[in-house]
């Protein structure tokens, strides 16, 4: 490369994904062939408008490359419509808002704080500014009990009392299945669309260790990159619930993404789709999925046995939510986050429900096993890797987040210091490193 210094970026990226384990729930590895495609000459193509009817010309092979991922989509979650160009899922969540209500509108959704998405109707993103949000959150008691956690009296009272035009269903930290019947009863019972937002959990989905939530919902948006192992990007579903609502649903959704929201869409992108779908619709697909949930919950295990409180008791998907309040105190998370950092496992601080602390230092951390899976670790690295969170969380149990905010920083940063020269930190960065280059990355 003539430009030395993304080079050299590129390189230490390479082995810092080789060397560490990737415990982020919502991150995976593409295969080579996903990677390979993303850089193809149709990275250099425009064409706005959909397969067939474009503004430009030229698009012979992209129409056949965008109708191949519509194609193979269908057929994966068993759907009759799917648009491939959102960018990633954000603008794909905003397409369906677009689609669906009209300014000022009132939707609903699962708040940040209680594990749901920013672009689920909270404050700061354009959802929550353009469209009047109720946010609701989980139930308060017996959040370590391994138990459906939504609590469906106050969802519908919320959703009776405040009449939804939409209501989405979905989470990015909640360990446990989802029962989206009991979301439909409430959404049907007021007239309102419901969008499930499976981004976490699409391939298990795929995988059939999941369930699926297209009986369900009138809507279905997913990135592409999280458990279905492709490139980053996202497809927005409609379901035969969906079509039955309203007849018109592929049309809005098509011309809110475009000309509504987007551009041209990223034919690379949609090409490196198709083949993450022809990969997810083979058979070794299903064993992966089942392999990502099993890992999870040995996982689980582990760490449960270990002493610490997780949150739902357990995993049944892809994620586990660790609370260290009980453990550690709180607002613990960025502690254990970055040590384990150190240790070469990458997870991130998250909040829990009943959260005493802030979002920016909450009180635990989100791992998960769909990428460490694809790496084909299996039960025993499992056992190895949550042994490991245990010994770190011994270290951290002489630390405590500072009450006065202006202390936090020095504090924090002083921690990183004696965490650094910390001989066992050393010890098992060594460990975790060995075992990691056992297991290549595709
Ligand atoms: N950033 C994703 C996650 O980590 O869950 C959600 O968009």
């Amino acid at each position: 490369m003539k430009d030395k210094k993304i080079e050299k970026l590129i390189k230490l990226e390479e082995k810092r994904q080789k060397e560490g384990i990737e415990l982020i729930p919502s991150e995976n590895y593409a295969s080579s062939e996903v990677r390979k495609v993303l850089s193809s000459y149709f990275v250099n193509k425009y064409s706005e408008g959909y397969p067939k009817k474009r503004y430009y010309g030229g698009n012979e092979y992209v129409d056949e490359v965008e109708i191949l991922a519509i194609e193979r989509a269908k057929k994966l979650f068993s759907v009759p419509f799917v648009n491939v160009q959102p960018y990633s899922g954000s603008p794909a969540n905003l397409a369906v808002y677009l689609a669906t209500c009209q300014p000022g509108d009132v939707v609903m959704g699962q708040a940040l704080t209680a594990g749901g998405h920013l672009t689920h109707g909270h404050n700061v993103s354009a959802t929550g500014i353009f469209f009047k949000t109720i946010q609701y959150g989980l139930k308060k008691e017996g959040v370590y009990e391994k138990k459906d956690l939504f609590d469906y009296e106050e969802i519908r009272k919320l959703a009776k009392q405040h009449k939804p035009k939409l209501i989405w269903v979905g989470a990015t930290a909640y360990p446990l299945k989802f029962n989206y019947k009991k979301f439909a009863e409430i959404a049907d019972e007021v007239g309102a669309y419901l969008a499930a937002d499976i981004a976490h959990v699409a391939g298990l989905i795929a995988g059939g260790v999941h369930p699926s939530p297209v009986p369900y919902v009138h809507i279905i948006t997913t990135t592409t990159h999280k458990t279905l192992r492709g490139p980053r990007g996202a497809m927005i579903m409609v379901t035969d619930k969906g079509l039955k609502k309203d007849r018109e649903l592929p049309d809005k959704i098509n011309k809110a993404v475009f000309p509504g929201l987007q551009g041209g869409p990223h034919d690379n992108q949609t090409a490196a789709i198709a083949i993450a779908l022809y990969e997810a619709l083979q058979p070794s697909f299903k064993k992966y999925a089942a392999q990502i949930v099993k890992n999870s919950q040995v996982l689980a295990q582990v760490l449960k046995d270990g002493g610490l409180y997780l949150i739902g008791g357990g995993s049944e998907n892809h994620l586990i939510l660790v609370d260290l309040t009980p453990t550690l105190g709180k607002g613990m998370g960025v502690f254990a986050q970055k040590a384990l950092d150190k240790i070469g496992l990458t997870l991130n601080k998250n909040t829990v429900p009943n959260e005493t602390s802030s979002p920016f230092y909450p009180s635990g951390i989100r791992l998960g096993t769909p990428a460490a899976t694809t790496r084909e670790m299996k039960e025993k690295e499992m056992k190895f890797i949550g042994q490991k969170i245990l010994q770190v969380v011994e270290i951290l149990k002489k630390y405590h987040l500072p009450e006065k905010k202006e202390e936090r920083g020095k504090y924090i940063a002083n921690f990183e210091k004696e965490i650094e020269k910390n001989p066992l930190i050393k010890k098992l960065r060594a460990e975790v490193k060995k075992l990691a280059l056992k297991f290549p990355i595709p």
